[in-house]
């Protein structure tokens, strides 16, 4: 009895995991095999849908958009308290918030339309899903994101010209080979590798620019009352942090090819849409603020929170 009890846990675990992959089998097998689907094709198409697993992803890129219009409001709001000369950081969040909150909320319909309800499953319907809307958010956005930092850490114009030509040519040179791998990723995986790679080689030279960028001008900011410079140190590891959700959603479906690997990418691109915009926008409105209060900019001094 007790050598039962002890060999009991061990036979569940390969039981348990028969159990599931039978179950998730008949909910999320492909349709088809990869060499019968057209190139171009996510995904998250090629899957069938419990009502849950279909709800959460509609519910959580509803978040996304919604997310994006709550920034809007906030950025506009307090643009008056940041000097004119950091003000254009909060300017382009704002750019950043309208361009996503357009694309998601195309997105989210998308969704909604690609797939319906038949034999108790979610399946494509007439009109296929398709990430590649983000891509071209992001080919808005990243620049945007990154002349932010040259905004708010107030280089010289030469410096800025520079940084900003680096930035939005890695930038874009990463987006745009990663849209292409993202056509192959049913029915290429060579394909889909290849670019995947070669948009990680853009992405670690943009990064390695922002490290170069926030080193060597991250100790001109103001120490007091708040670390500026720690807090602009910080924010090159909170980039890195969120931004690498983005080529782990791309990786899903070589890494987790279920329905729930779809949801579970949904939810990494959300989480990294809200982190990687909003909330950066805020930090970075925050550090702008912070140095109009050390130019003596009245407006920033009266709504400062001691
Ligand atoms: C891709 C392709 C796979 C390899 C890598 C990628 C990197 C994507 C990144 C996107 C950042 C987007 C942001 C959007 C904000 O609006 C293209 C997924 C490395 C880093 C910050």
């Amino acid at each position: 009895m007790r050598l039962f009890r002890k060999l009991l846990p061990i036979a569940a675990v390969p039981f348990f995991s028969l159990l599931f992959s039978t179950i998730g089998r008949a909910q999320t097998a492909p349709l088809l095999s990869a060499s019968e689907y057209p190139d171009g094709l996510n995904f998250e198409n090629i899957l069938a849908y419990s009502p849950l697993q279909h709800d959460i992803i509609s519910h959580v890129l509803t978040l996304g958009y919604a997310a994006q219009a709550a920034g809007l409001v906030y950025f506009l709001a307090t643009l008056s308290n940041i000097a004119p000369r950091y003000r254009l950081s909060s300017v382009l969040s704002a750019v950043v918030m309208s361009s996503a909150f357009l694309e998601l909320f195309q997105l989210s319909q998308n969704w909604n339309d690609a797939f319906v309800f038949t034999d108790g499953v979610w399946q494509l319907g007439t009109e296929a899903f398709s990430n590649g809307f983000r891509y071209m958010n992001w080919s808005i956005d990243v620049p945007m994101l990154l002349l932010q930092l040259v905004v708010v850490l107030g280089l010289t114009r030469r410096r800025a010209v520079s940084y900003g030509t680096q930035f939005i040519i890695g930038g874009l040179l990463m987006i745009w080979t990663g849209y292409i791998g993202q056509f192959y990723e049913v029915t290429n995986l060579t394909q889909f590798w290849i670019w995947g790679a070669i948009s990680t080689v853009f992405y670690i030279y943009v990064l390695f620019v922002i490290g170069q960028m926030i080193n060597t001008s991250a100790d001109a900011l103001p120490n007091q009352p708040d670390n500026l410079p720690k807090a602009m140190r910080n924010v090159f590891w909170y980039i890195l942090l969120t931004w690498t959700l983005y080529p782990i959603a791309y990786l899903i479906p070589v890494l987790l090819p279920t329905a729930w690997g779809a949801v579970i990418r949904q939810i990494i691109y959300t989480t990294a849409d809200i982190s990687s915009k909003v909330i950066y926008g805020a930090i970075l409105s925050y550090i702008a603020r912070k140095r109009s209060e050390d130019l003596a900019y009245e407006p920033a001094i009266s709504t400062a929170r001691r």
